[in-house]
């Protein structure tokens, strides 16, 4: 379908994204400069997702001519179908539902009736109101930013020039790859049950109210969504490996946070077994009843349950573009590029979730974006070893910069600046600090509820080497703080607490930095 010299308005998208979804038939949609019938454009975007779509978006500010392919008919990739725009919806799900559990049938708040809170509803919730997003990325791509696509056709690779999409083949330059990931499955008898999901099969195919779940991982993905489902009523038992938030795909990750994040779950009734693994999944007339669980003690444990998650992180795949390109890829099957995003084989780039490195957004859209830029002929490389990072439990957790453990190892003198602070014998679980937008009803009624946070300063330089927080809000100043420290010439206490507070802030950085700043030998706060 060419829709070129149509202009779809947003439910005319979302009715085309809908009705193209549910048929396995439905024909390609074809956004084509009909005056260039067989045009070289500067680069294909193989899969137009995050990556793709900004990396293309920004080749066409550029004057450059980009193509994106996408199997899906809508643009976005998994963010606005699968991934983070759904655990966003759930996860403001969790921490709305937790506040009413700690609040039932006090001060306005009704008794907690955990029958209206339903994991299924919020699936379907999510599930009606997806395609409006898709259609205003469709939109948005075509009428503002004048991008080129091939939607609801799956790209096949020719070879580093050439790609068969829709019937049709397209020429280009480049090749940029960016066709994302998938979750992983353990090797664990049993998963084919009706009743197992991860996070992508969870909206697509839940069909019935679960009571009990059980998740296997520690990942980011499994404290979340097991996080929701508790909130729910559907009491979860997590069974990971290694420590929860101490999996080696997280970094920085200061361990008092952790104490406290860790501890909030359990302390919601969370049951988080560490040390073990799922040695069989159970069923009952096709459907899942039960996992057998080895704990750390090497004592097995049957747990019972309807609802298995699988939360053991993402794999991508890339047989077609090994074999056809001959494209190298690392242990870890991560596509392998250098600092350019350019892989083995000239010509042809690589970008979001293929590669390594973190499989967040801001590595997605920025590593489209160096793709796109060295195309057009800049030399521009980009290194994400070191960003902010951010996860939900019902609360908003977020971080940067070195732990205090990593600080102590780097510098000689370290100085702590948290709330509540750390008193040998002081009873903190009775101070309503933190306290901010999110935090206020607890801090006046469940203090030890209310948050934690934590800056670390070298004492020498006085630069602050990392930032740690729990609580709600905060995720937008640690992009900024991410910016400010990781200059080369960083960001000190006295700058800190010299910025304007737009009190009450989520993070209490800049006013207890303040309180501290006048000191010429910093001490702990
Ligand atoms: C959910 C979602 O789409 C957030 S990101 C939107 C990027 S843009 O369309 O450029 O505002
Ligand atoms: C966000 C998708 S949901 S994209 O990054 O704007 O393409």
């Amino acid at each position: 379908m060419d829709i070129r010299d149509r202009h779809p308005n947003l439910a005319e998208w979302n009715d085309l994204i809908e009705g193209s979804l549910a048929d396995p038939d439905s024909e390609p949609i074809l956004n084509l400069d009909p005056d260039d019938p067989d045009p070289l454009y500067d680069a294909i975007f193989v899969g137009g997702g995050a990556g793709g779509r900004f990396g293309a978006a920004y080749m066409r500010a550029m004057g450059g001519r980009p193509l994106i392919i996408d199997a899906w008919p809508f643009l976005g990739g998994s963010c606005p179908h699968q991934a983070c725009v759904p655990h966003h919806l759930f996860s403001e799900a969790a921490e709305e539902l937790d506040r009413m559990r700690w609040f039932s049938d006090e001060l306005f708040f009704p008794k907690f009736d955990a029958s209206r809170a339903s994991i299924l509803e919020l699936v379907r919730l999510f599930l009606a109101g997806r395609a409006s997003a898709h259609a205003f990325m469709n939109w948005q791509t075509k009428e503002q930013l004048d991008v080129s696509y091939v939607l609801n056709a799956r790209a096949t690779l020719v070879d580093p020039r050439t790609v068969r999409a829709g019937g049709r083949t397209f020429r280009a330059r480049n090749l940029v790859l960016g066709t994302g990931a998938r979750p992983l499955t353990p090797d664990v008898p049993g998963l084919d049950l009706h009743g197992v999901y991860d996070f992508v099969s969870v909206v697509e195919e839940l069909d019935y109210e679960p009571t009990r779940c059980v998740v296997i991982g520690g990942s980011k993905v499994a404290m979340e969504y097991g996080s929701f489902f508790h909130a729910t009523g559907c009491d979860t038992t997590i069974v990971s490996r290694s420590p929860v938030m101490r999996s080696s795909s997280l970094h920085h990750v200061d361990e008092d946070l952790r104490a406290y994040v860790v501890g909030g779950m359990r302390e919601r009734g969370m049951d988080i077994l560490e040390g073990a693994e799922p040695v069989a999944v159970h069923g009952a007339a096709g459907s899942v009843r039960g996992v057998t669980v080895r704990l750390a003690s090497g004592e097995e444990r049957e747990i019972e349950t309807d609802m298995v998650f699988l939360g053991l992180g993402e794999r991508p795949e890339t047989t077609e573009a090994q074999a056809v390109l001959g494209i190298d890829v690392g242990p870890t099957g991560r596509v392998v590029v250098d600092h350019h995003m350019r892989t083995t084989t000239p010509n042809v780039y690589a970008i979001g979730d293929l590669i390594g490195g973190p499989m967040e957004m801001f590595k997605a859209r920025k590593s489209g974006v160096t793709a796109a830029r060295n195309i057009m002929g800049e030399d521009l490389e980009f290194d994400f070893s070191e960003y902010p990072d951010f996860l939900h439990t019902t609360y908003e957790v977020s971080w940067v910069g070195l732990t205090e453990a990593e600080a102590r190892e780097a510098c000689d003198e370290v100085i702590v600046i948290q709330m509540p602070p750390y008193v040998e014998g002081l009873d903190t679980q009775h101070l309503p600090l933190p306290c901010a937008e999110g935090t206020m009803l607890y801090a006046f009624s469940r203090p030890r509820l209310s948050g934690f946070q934590k800056l670390v300063v070298d004492g020498t330089t006085r630069k602050v080497l990392g930032a740690h927080h729990c609580g709600y809000g905060a995720k937008d100043a640690f992009q900024y703080l991410d910016h400010l420290i990781h200059r080369p010439e960083g960001l000190t206490v006295d700058e800190l607490g010299w910025m304007n507070e737009l009190f009450l802030n989520p993070e209490h950085f800049v006013q207890l930095s303040r309180l501290r700043a006048g000191k010429s030998t910093l001490t702990h706060l």
